[in-house]
């Protein structure tokens, strides 16, 4: 069949929308229409040629929600007509990642996402001349019709409306599931949350419900206070602004006959190594655990001296939130459904396709949450 999809060419260029050719599922694959997907800053770290895995030509997009089309042989989870979200971290339930119940990182197709390949090492998209385009986090949204491994995709309920629901296939899920799954934040806690976008807000809305007394946010555009605040940031830190980020913070929480100061949990959303250092030296001597979810360019590394990790500070990292996607991610939509977690508000931009590397200036321009491309 042929769709439409924004295409992404070369690095560092805008996408290009144009009709392409989709095969149809073969083995353990599924033909989604995808009905609407979000840009995520991780796209931007991709298109821009950051990304050491960065494929062209390739469809991006990683954030969408759709309607089962056709089902491939063997599949028995899905039918057309189901509801689902596009997982790029899989749950296939049998691998030794799966089975350990340690991770969320399911390694069963992780080689062949990772060179844009379907599992059986092709690709079901070309260019009309017949060029193979290459897959993306093996879910290509930015395409009006996608092709995806039967256990990279979460059914859920069928009321759910896909431009909100699509942020759940990322952002929604990374943010709350790195303070639910990742830190284990309990009732009282402080933290700092750096970068208030589309993954910070989600990580202060996650502190929120996990019962965390003070939040701390941190971001260089003063914009992003306002939207954090409704989310429950108690304070706002503008690094532009302060001689000292970590003293500041430190400063915020000294409390005890001690005085030391420091958050329980912080969280990087930025993919700046300065500031996961940054993130890493203000959470507390002895227990302080820092979690990095933002993505960093190619060649860069994170640096603090051995001393912040011998007096008691945690380095961690989080993909997806440790979200098992089939598992979690229709209890995520549940929540939403029931008004237990905000969506609505942080989609700050609907797009038609033609229109989304607007979507990428407004990110750019810190002036979008989540811009959502609808089909
Ligand atoms: P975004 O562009 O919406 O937000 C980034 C925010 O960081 C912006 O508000 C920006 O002003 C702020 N910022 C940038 N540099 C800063 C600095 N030096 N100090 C303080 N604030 C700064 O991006 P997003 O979609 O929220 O993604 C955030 C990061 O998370 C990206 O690196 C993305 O690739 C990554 N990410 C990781 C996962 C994962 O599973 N680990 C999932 C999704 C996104
Ligand atoms: N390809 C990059 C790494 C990109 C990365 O870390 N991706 C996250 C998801 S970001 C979603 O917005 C992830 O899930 N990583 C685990 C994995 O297996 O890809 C690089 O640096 O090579
Ligand atoms: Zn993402």
């Amino acid at each position: 069949m042929r769709t439409r999809a924004a295409v992404a060419l070369e690095a560092g260029k805008p996408l290009e929308i144009m009709e392409v050719n989709l095969e149809g599922p073969k083995a353990g694959e599924v033909l989604i229409e995808v009905k609407a997907t979000g840009l995520c800053h991780t796209d931007e770290f991709t298109r821009s040629g950051a990304d050491p895995e960065g494929l062209f030509p390739s469809i991006l997009g990683h954030e969408g929600a759709g309607v089962v089309l056709e089902v491939g042989e063997g599949v028995t989870t899905l039918k057309p007509g189901d509801h689902v979200i596009p997982l790029y971290t899989p749950e296939c339930r049998e691998c030794p990642s799966c089975l350990s119940g340690k991770t969320n990182l399911c390694t069963a197709i992780r080689n062949t996402q990772g060179q844009g390949l379907m599992p059986d090492g092709t690709t079901r998209f070309s260019m009309l001349d017949g060029t193979p385009i290459y897959h993306y986090m093996g879910c290509s949204t930015f395409a009006n019709h996608t092709v995806m491994p039967e256990i990279a995709l979460a059914k859920v309920r069928d009321d759910a409306p896909f431009d909100k629901i699509c942020y759940i296939g990322c952002g929604v899920t990374t943010g709350i599931g790195a303070v639910i799954n990742t830190a284990g934040v309990e009732i009282g806690s402080t933290a700092a949350v750096f970068g208030l976008g589309g993954i910070g807000l989600n990580v202060i809305q996650g502190l929120r419900m996990a019962g965390a007394d003070m939040i701390i946010g941190v971001d260089l555009n003063d914009d992003k206070a306002e939207m954090a605040k409704k989310f429950g940031m108690t304070h706002f830190v503008n690094p532009s602004k302060v001689e000292n980020t970590v003293q500041e913070i430190v400063n915020l929480t000294k409390r005890g006959a001690d005085q030391i100061g420091g958050v329980d949990y912080s969280f990087d959303a930025t993919g700046n190594v300065k500031v996961m250092r940054d993130a890493l030296e203000c959470s507390h001597r002895g227990w302080g655990v820092s979690v990095i979810i933002g993505v960093a360019p190619a060649g860069a590394e994170i640096s603090t001296r051995p001393f912040q990790l011998v007096t008691g500070r945690v380095w961690k990292g989080t993909a997806f939130g440790g979200a098992k996607g089939r598992t979690d991610v229709p209890k995520f939509v549940e929540w939403y459904m029931d008004g237990k977690i905000e969506i609505d508000s942080m989609i700050t931009h609907k797009l038609k396709l033609e229109e989304i590397n607007h979507g990428f200036d407004l990110m750019h321009e810190g002036k979008s949450i989540r811009a959502v491309v609808e089909f």
